[in-house]
């Protein structure tokens, strides 16, 4: 291959010397951004003084990202495109910020990086450097949605980005060994859910440099026509470039990336024009370079380029080993850069122009700046959908599909503007707020049959079962500026832990940088609960995500457990209007007692914790307290048990559904002041608090307040089976009886009372397993209890 012409290609003499000496720019700074300190021009011979301390950075994936990169300015140049790029090799870092500097963004963001000497002294020093930036492609870095210091997430994020965006198109490099991850290895099959009419396209890149941090990639090391078989088995028309040769790669990599742009724009002509609707074969390129390319070839005999070796940094002895400083100093030179860069550091203006210019600059694309973009959802009265009760607990209600009726009137209302999807793993319908499909239908491109209902290829509702490609997209939307709303069954959103740690860690960071825009947040509705699952047992109950999420930061996340249908409305509103949040909602689908109407709900919401009057004594000796929908009925029945048993008991009934106002203030900014907190559990008096999650959540949040002493929770203990509701309840200790006979062992004044209870509870839960074992249903008494009308 390297033996053809280089003038073989698309490219005339000048632009391709001009692109390959942009090329030669990016990887001078790159390999600058590694090592050194000082002398960032060469200006004098390198000595041990330039060199930083430690040496922090991913050489290896750096010059295809930097190839790519120059060939992407490019084609947007030539044919206008608008276009962001996704860094699977987000650890290829150095090369995206080598970039954005050398087209100007990076010093109109940092204007203290200057196009100078000066600026590149700073670039280098700042990378990898206490309080500069990371060494990973990362919120600082601009015109990037995608961190991709975890990897697998890149081509989910592509598609996500390109989702009702008609007019982008987004460039993606996923990492030859990220192609092996499951995620990555599940969002190929993206390309079933993207329209070419109303979706942009995606141009994914693998990156087959052949290894990964220490072994060869799988996908290097089959057949290269079995490794296009599996790209066509996905779906794509798949293209390669493959070489080493600079000057004849330029020139292969132009043909072929005209060759897939040309398509692309053929096949998005046919579906927005001809009105075709056949899923098309999207282009990709299998793109074969070495790592660590134009590296150092051998390090103390030993070959770099071309092998992992080159991975992070190929020279590691330079500090201690002087062949390896002048090795450096050798291969910083072979780019030239005394033919790049002016006298003062300035890059010099002719190869600067071939970058775009504005906001066509990657690094200045407000697509990879949401916020920017970031309309607000037009959002219907949620009074108006509220349920209508006849006092607490007299109407039975399934909270979900309540919402669902109301998330159904906000995907109509923004389908014109078309900045709102819903994503589901498989659930929508299951977790009953499949109404939302009604007038817009479930997203979907491949076959379908007489039998399939509300498929559309133009559907805002996303069905997959994938989790991290539900995850994947809906960070990829919200991050270009979009709305949206994850539901999924609560023990399996597990799977998606680690990305939305590092979902966390971007809102965390980009908080930070003032010019990122919020954007909305990302909302979770966990359903199909823990306490509900009669037909799938113990593999589906699970509530440790509300732990999970209680790690983050408290600026970053939101937790919510509405306890019936008009507290979930409530709250589901706030989320779908606030920013940079992760909000997670969690509440049952079952048909279920409603407490609260429309009015008190919002009320309730607001607070986020309130005494419940009507179920609430003056001047109490217990709390009952409670989150979540069943922890509130069994509180409830426990109350009503509790008045029979001992009728002149002032006990005062306390419900939680913004999880977030147990902590102090200082922890959290929805934390309710100590004043407030023993007003409402009020010191020395026994709270028994029932709890929808692991108990421990509760006294992890509360250990600091003044009562904590006397806060007795009850919660899932990790008990489980396929059984009957009120029988999980009971295997766990948080059922209606046991909190019965909690509140009677702590208040002081019924110590005399606490051997008879004893006895009840024993009774009543042999009554229970009795029946539940012969008549594989709950007890009627149990099972048919309704909070008493006359206590309204
Ligand atoms: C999920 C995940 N597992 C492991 C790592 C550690 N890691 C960082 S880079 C790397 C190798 C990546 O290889 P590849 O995707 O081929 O990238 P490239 O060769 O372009 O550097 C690994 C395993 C990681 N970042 N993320
Ligand atoms: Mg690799």
């Amino acid at each position: 291959m390297s033996n053809q012409p280089a003038s073989n290609g698309p490219l005339s003499p000048e632009t391709l010397a001009k692109m390959n000496a942009y090329w030669r720019a990016a990887n001078y700074l790159s390999v600058g951004q590694i090592y050194l300190k000082d002398n960032p021009l060469l200006e004098r011979p390198l000595t041990l003084d330039d060199i930083k301390p430690r040496l922090l950075g991913h050489w290896g994936t750096t010059p295809g990202l930097n190839f790519l990169y120059v060939h992407w300015n490019r084609l947007i140049r030539e044919r206008n495109l608008n276009m962001i790029f996704v860094i699977g090799p987000g650890h290829g870092g150095p090369g995206i910020v080598a970039n954005t500097y050398l087209e100007g963004s990076y010093s109109e963001i940092y204007p203290h990086i200057e196009q100078d000497a000066d600026g590149i002294k700073r670039l280098f020093r700042q990378f990898s450097w206490p309080y500069g930036i990371p060494s990973h492609v990362a919120p600082e870095t601009p015109g990037s949605i995608h961190e991709g210091g975890e990897l697998g997430y890149s081509l989910v994020h592509a598609y996500g980005a390109a989702f009702d965006n008609p007019g982008l198109i987004v460039a993606c490099v996923v990492g030859d060994g990220e192609a092996e991850t499951g995620p990555l290895a599940s969002s190929w099959h993206s390309n079933k859910f993207l329209n070419p009419a109303t979706d942009g396209a995606v141009l994914p890149i693998l990156h087959l440099n052949g290894y990964k941090i220490a072994n060869p990639t799988i996908l290097a090391r089959i057949p290269h026509a079995e490794l296009e078989d599996l790209m066509r088995g996905y779906g794509y028309e798949p293209f390669t470039l493959e070489g080493d040769d600079p000057a004849v790669m330029h020139q292969q990599a132009a043909a072929v990336f005209d060759t897939m742009l040309d398509r692309i724009a053929a096949i998005q002509k046919v579906a927005r024009e001809a009105g075709s609707t056949d899923r098309p074969a999207w282009p990709m390129l299998i793109m074969r370079t070495p790592k660590g390319w134009t590296g150092p070839k051998f390090v103390d005999g030993k070959p770099v380029e071309g092998t992992w070796r080159a991975h992070q940094v190929p020279l590691d002895g330079v500090r201690t080993n002087p062949a390896h400083l002048h090795q450096l100093e050798e291969w910083m030179h072979s780019y030239k850069a005394e033919e790049l860069f002016d006298e003062k550091g300035k890059f010099i203006a002719e190869l600067a122009d071939i970058a775009p210019k504005g906001r066509q600059r990657m690094g200045m694309n407000a697509h990879a700046n949401g916020g920017l973009l970031l309309q607000p959802l037009t959002i219907p009265h949620f009074r108006e959908f509220a349920l209508k009760i006849e006092g607490p607990g007299q109407t039975d209600g399934e909270a979900t599909r309540v919402l669902g009726h109301w998330l159904h009137s906000v995907m109509q209302l923004n389908l014109d503007s078309k900045n709102f999807r819903v994503f589901g793993p498989d659930e929508t319908a299951s977790n009953r707020i499949d109404e939302v499909e009604v007038g817009t239908g479930k997203a979907w491109m491949a076959e379908t049959l007489p039998v399939d209902e509300n498929l559309s290829e133009t559907g805002h509702v996303m069905e997959v079962l994938s989790e991290h490609m539900c995850q994947g997209w809906l960070e990829g939307y919200l991050l270009t500026g979009r709305h949206g709303f994850f539901s999924c069954y609560e023990a399996f959103i597990h799977i998606v832990d680690s990305m939305v740690n590092q979902h966390a860690k971007w809102l965390k960071t980009t908080r930070e940088i003032p010019w990122r825009k919020p954007i909305a947040s990302l909302n979770y509705l966990l359903t199909s609960l823990v306490w509900r699952q009669d037909h799938n047992g113990f593999s589906h109950q699970d509530p440790g995500f509300i732990d999970h999420l209680l790690n983050k930061k408290a600026d970053v996340v939101r937790i919510y457990l509405p306890p019936d249908a008009n507290t979930l409305l409530s709250v589901t509103d706030h989320c779908l209007r606030s920013r940079n949040y992760i909000n997670l909602i969690v509440a049952g689908k079952q048909p279920a007692p409603q407490w609260l109407t429309i009015d008190e709900a919002v009320e309730h919401c607001t607070t986020g914790l309130g005494i419940w009057p009507w179920a609430s004594d003056d001047n109490p000796e217990v709390v009952m307290a409670c989150c979540g929908d069943v922890p509130t009925m069994e509180a409830l029945a426990a109350v009503t048990l509790l008045r029979a048993r001992i009728p002149d008991l002032r006990i005062r009934v306390v419900n939680v559904v913004d999880l977030m106002t147990l902590q102090p203030t200082s922890e959290h900014p929805h934390g309710i002041p100590d004043e407030e907190f023993d007003q409402v559990f009020p010191v020395g008096i026994p709270v028994i608090f029932a709890f929808h999650g692991y108990p421990w959540v509760i006294h992890r949040l509360t250990y600091r307040r003044h009562n904590h002493d006397n806060l007795h929770v009850r919660g899932y203990k990790e008990e489980g089976t396929t059984t009957t509701p009120f029988d999980m309840c009971v295997l766990n200790n948080i059922d209606r009886f046991q909190l019965t006979l909690d509140a009677i062992k702590r208040v002081p004044r019924l110590k005399d009372q606490v051997d008879a209870a004893e006895q009840w509870y024993s009774e009543q839960i042999q009554r229970h397993k009795l029946y539940v074992s012969e008549n594989g249903d709950d007890l009627p008494d149990v099972k048919n209890w309704r909070w008493p009308a006359t206590n309204i």
